[in-house]
């Protein structure tokens, strides 16, 4: 069996250190299909697999991905380790594992020493689904498509913000 998944003509790599991580980063893959991003997700973890981790950041850029999205939680260094083995972008998502409700993760990710960052969204769903968002805004700077549905996905937003079931008047 091969070491990781690898998905045709993605643009996006969602990687986590453990499935556990899943029920949280099955919303950015949800959020990826509905802005019709092409994306391929694994488990990779920094400790558990770190020669499988290099051997993914390194061949990412080759295969075509343009953005990796890192979740991990605990001391979460998988998005650092992930922003060293390559120049792609990187967005960490902080889980909310099993202490201090995800302050561990968020700081492991966002405290990054300067030279190789990690752009860190918030701990959990919320951070989980804009790192899609902005994993597509970044592919819509040279991609007609991908900002044609980032547009549209926003329009969409805005309007579902102004309803309000069951309001006078609504
Ligand atoms: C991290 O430790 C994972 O990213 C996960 O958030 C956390 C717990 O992992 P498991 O012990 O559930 O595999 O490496």
């Amino acid at each position: 069996m091969a070491e990781y998944v690898t998905v045709d003509g993605a643009k996006v790599g969602v990687l986590m250190g453990s499935a556990s991580d899943w029920p949280t980063m099955e919303k950015t893959s949800q959020t990826l299909e509905k802005l019709g991003i092409v994306h391929e997700c694994n488990v990779i973890s920094a400790h558990r697999a770190p020669r499988r981790l290099e051997s993914y950041c390194s061949t990412a850029e080759e295969r075509g991905l343009k953005v990796l999205i890192c979740a991990a939680g605990g001391a979460a260094h998988l998005a650092g380790v992930a922003a060293a083995l390559t120049h792609l972008p990187i967005l960490g998502c902080p889980m909310n594992a099993w202490s201090t409700e995800g302050l561990d993760s968020l700081l492991s990710m966002a405290q990054m020493p300067k030279g190789i960052p990690v752009g860190t969204l918030a701990v959990g769903s919320a951070g989980a689904i804009n790192a899609a968002i902005l994993a597509a805004e970044i592919i819509a700077l040279s991609d007609a498509t991908v900002r044609d549905a980032v547009l549209a996905f926003r329009a969409d937003q805005s309007a579902a913000t102004f309803e309000l079931p069951g309001a006078p008047g609504h």
